[in-house]
């Protein structure tokens, strides 16, 4: 099947000319007006129309952004009559793929409707509601033979990429251990006054905007790594998961839940019915997980408690490691003396490691994505979505990645309720991860 998904885009699409490729967005809020705002000012692609039922808030942004950059005339169809008009959207014959940027508990039923409707879904990140939504992707995409696209933006991160092409010229030996995480203050996120999308307020669900709206009901009614893909995603592409490697298990525990609670306190007082809550999400989940070639993996999420950002990314080999706080890095008869840190340096100096290393998508590229999402990640995910799909090539990060980075926080979930129990992670790939080989970014295509 992992053949005939790769014929069926190919078929799809290659003997064709497609100049453009026709997009829809579903969602156009915060994430989604960013996505907007990128394909836009590709010349490849042909904005079709978009769906979402926000007319207060979000769709004249939309609006606008459109008009300013197609002129009044060319018309881009809207589709805002409720949560559900998206599927009227999918009924259209001009639209080749849908990019999905919608709250977390639509993006499975939107990408799963999108492939059955024969449009290629690119999926915005989150972890799913349990594993048979894992699968129900995983299943729709080889039975309708439409490819899905992963949008993980961190793995284009330009240092992330930089490690990846030093693991792959076998600068720290053999990989053993590896660390990654979601590492965000996102209290201000969670809570707004209903006026502004970021703090200013407590206040979640119906009374506030943007996020604070959806996102922080799952703070709510769960205690999981509810967000694992930001680190993850990296170190999949480090080791080969689901192209020579897999998953094998993980074990997670959940400290105490206090950051939300105390936010809520501090900036309002006891007597707010939001510090009534009862918050499932413990402020810092950690999860362990075994892979099939022996490495282990440290995952963290960490949204509730005031903390600098941090990926948390370490790579470690045998011959030394990569640590992403401090952009330290340590190789054994290399860095000049034993047991101290060397500076990584920056991109822009060839001499030291991150220049030296810094991807060929990156080098080639940089000038285009400054100025985009993340300091410049976010045109890659678009790039190599678009330029697959033009190419009829394979999706680099696919539906089969996009399952085991969602499966980890249901599991997760399960092993904290059982204290720790070790979970088993599915192989999404039914076996075909002994034989495929790695995609991601070999060379400076897309
Ligand atoms: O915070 C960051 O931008 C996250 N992205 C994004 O996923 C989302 O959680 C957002 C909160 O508004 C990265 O960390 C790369």
């Amino acid at each position: 099947i992992g053949l005939s998904m790769l014929g069926s885009s190919a078929k799809l699409f290659a003997n064709e000319k497609k100049p453009k490729v026709r997009i829809g967005l579903i969602g156009v809020g915060a994430r989604g007006l960013s996505h907007l705002d990128l394909a836009l000012r590709r010349e490849d692609v042909d904005l079709v129309a978009f769906a979402d039922p926000d007319t207060a808030y979000t769709v004249p942004k939309a609006r606008d952004m459109i008009t300013k950059a197609y002129g009044a005339k060319r018309k881009v169809a809207e589709y805002t009559n409720g949560p559900e008009d998206f599927r009227n959207m999918l009924k259209r014959d001009d639209i080749d793929a849908v990019i999905i940027a919608t709250p977390w508990e639509w993006h499975s039923i939107m990408a799963i409707a999108a492939m059955k409707a024969g449009k290629i879904p690119a999926v915005e990140v989150c972890g799913a509601s349990d594993i048979q939504e894992c699968w129900e992707l995983v299943n729709t995409s080889e039975e309708t033979g439409i490819p899905v696209f992963g949008m993980e933006n961190v793995c284009y991160r330009r240092d992330v990429m930089a490690v990846l092409q030093m693991v792959r010229e076998g600068l720290f030996g053999e990989i053993t251990h590896l660390q990654g995480g979601y590492q965000h203050d996102l209290r201000a996120v969670k809570f707004n006054n209903g006026k502004q999308y970021y703090g200013g307020g407590v206040e979640f669900g119906e009374n506030a905007l943007s996020e604070a709206k959806w996102r922080t009901n799952h703070s709510v009614h769960r205690n999981a790594d509810l967000y694992p893909s930001h680190g993850l995603g990296p170190i999949c592409n480090a080791i080969n998961i689901n192209r020579g490697n897999r998953l094998l298990s993980l074990t997670s525990v959940a400290t105490k839940s206090r950051g939300l609670h105390k936010y809520i306190v501090d900036n309002s007082s006891e007597s707010h019915p939001n510090a009534k809550v009862k918050f499932k999400l413990g402020d810092i989940v950690s999860t362990l997980i075994t892979t099939n070639n022996g490495e282990t993996i440290m995952l963290s999420h960490d949204t509730n408690s005031p903390r600098p950002y941090s990926l948390n990314f370490r790579v470690q080999g045998t011959n030394g490691l990569w640590m992403d706080d401090q952009k330290q890095i340590y190789i054994e008869k290399l860095s000049p003396k034993h047991d101290v840190w060397e500076s990584t340096g920056k991109p822009d100096d060839p001499a030291s490691y991150y220049g030296k290393y810094d991807h060929p998508l990156w080098k080639r590229y940089a000038k285009d994505a400054a100025g985009a999402g993340h300091g410049g990640m976010d045109w890659f995910v678009m790039n190599s979505f678009v330029e697959s799909i033009k190419r009829g090539a394979p999706f680099a990060l696919d539906v089969y990645d996009m399952a085991t980075w969602y499966a980890i926080t249901p599991l997760s979930e399960q092993s904290i309720l059982e204290g720790g129990g070790v979970q088993y992670i599915p192989d999404f790939t039914r076996g075909r991860w002994m034989n495929r080989k790695p995609i991601f970014a070999l060379d400076d295509q897309y």
